[in-house]
């Protein structure tokens, strides 16, 4: 264990309730089967994981059952993330989103851990999980960012099923959008409730899986994933599988992830300037805040109309997120509570419309 992670482990152990942004505690654990045991669960209490929107429930119970049993962040980011690319009622993610405005399901996603190892893929088509092929990226190639053409070679390469993406759903929803073929990115803000009724939720066209974590050891991962905006044109690329954009992670610092309308995120180096704020002694939740605030700033009149939300996590655990319009929510899951939902602040405080 390098001097980094043992500091890390040390000020996650140290964290207190009163420091967890959500207001969360942190659970005592089972003691009864000894100090071995207790060590254990007091690590293990220390672990948390947190996504954007509500399928980020279903998400982080996935990454949980990784994380609770003491395993490694950036596999429960991965498991996480292919929950919502596997939900076909899900149409902003992975296999189920809405098409390109030619008919294509493009995909985005990248991967990033705490020393600074990253991996993406972007309009990649035909491959249920993005995530999982982000990161072979990121461990089996010299390279970060591969796209289209490439990025599915190398996916096949590298065992990934082909397959169709575009669900009947999916298909029916282009055919309608046709008539009109009005590029409009829609706000975001209902709740959808998927993975916890099994509602499918409204007409959303945009919304991603952003997701950060800290093991029992002190890792923190992230890992966004998105079939980004709803009939886009063909080759557009999100901020999603952009480091820096739609996913930064620093061990010593923490991380962030975005959702919302992409080409906002890029313009200002979104989760990138989250991290920094928080490097400059910034909360999550300021940090968040100020990077929605730059946007706000620089486009006044379009902000009125468009969502964009940042989510962190600090290397302590305390958790914050900010969004420009009302209705961005975030789950939070640790050893005390495994699906907190939590509605963020936002800019505008009553929904658009
Ligand atoms: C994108 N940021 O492709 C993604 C879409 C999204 O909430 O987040 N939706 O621009």
């Amino acid at each position: 264990m390098t001097d980094r992670r043992r500091f890390l482990k040390g000020s996650l152990l140290g964290v207190s309730a009163s420091m967890l942004g959500w207001g969360g505690k942190l659970a005592a654990g089972p003691m009864r089967r000894g100090a071995a045991d207790a060590n254990h669960a007091a690590k293990a209490s220390a672990a948390r994981v947190v996504s954007t929107w509500d399928f980020g429930v279903a998400a982080n119970q996935a990454a949980w059952a990784i994380l609770g049993k003491g395993g490694h962040a950036l596999d429960a980011v991965e498991a996480g993330a292919q929950v919502p690319e596997s939900d076909l009622r899900n149409h902003s993610v992975g296999k189920g989103g809405y098409p390109d405005r030619d008919g294509h399901v493009s995909l985005d996603a990248s991967i990033m851990d705490a020393d600074g190892s990253c991996g993406a893929v972007a309009a990649l088509e035909h491959i249920e999980h993005p995530i999982s092929v982000a990161r072979r990226v990121m461990e089996r190639t010299p390279h970060v960012l591969l796209v289209g053409e490439g990025a599915l070679q190398f996916a096949l390469e590298q065992g990934f099923r082909k397959q169709d993406l575009l669900t009947p759903e999916a298909e029916q929803a282009w055919h309608e959008w046709l008539k009109t073929a009005k590029y409009q990115p829609s706000i975001n803000s209902e709740v959808h409730d998927y993975g916890r009724t099994g509602r499918p939720g409204g007409a959303h066209n945009h919304d991603t899986i952003g997701m950060l974590a800290i093991d029992a050891h002190g890792r923190m991962s992230g890992a966004c994933t998105t079939s980004g905006m709803a009939w886009k044109m063909r080759g557009r690329v999100g901020d999603s599988p952009i480091i820096g954009a739609g996913l930064y992670v620093d061990g010593e610092v923490g991380g962030a992830t975005s959702t919302g309308v992409g080409e906002e995120v890029i313009r200002n180096a979104g989760s990138f300037l989250v991290v920094e704020l928080m490097r400059q002694g910034r909360s999550p939740h300021e940090a968040c805040k100020e990077a929605v605030m730059r946007i706000v700033k620089k486009r006044r009149e379009a902000s009125k109309t468009l969502q964009v939300g940042f989510l962190a996590m600090n290397r302590n655990g305390e958790v914050g997120a900010y969004a420009i319009q009302h209705g961005f929510t975030y789950a939070v899951c640790d050893a005390q509570k495994q699906d907190a939902l939590i509605p963020s602040q936002s800019v505008y405080t009553t929904s658009y419309s």
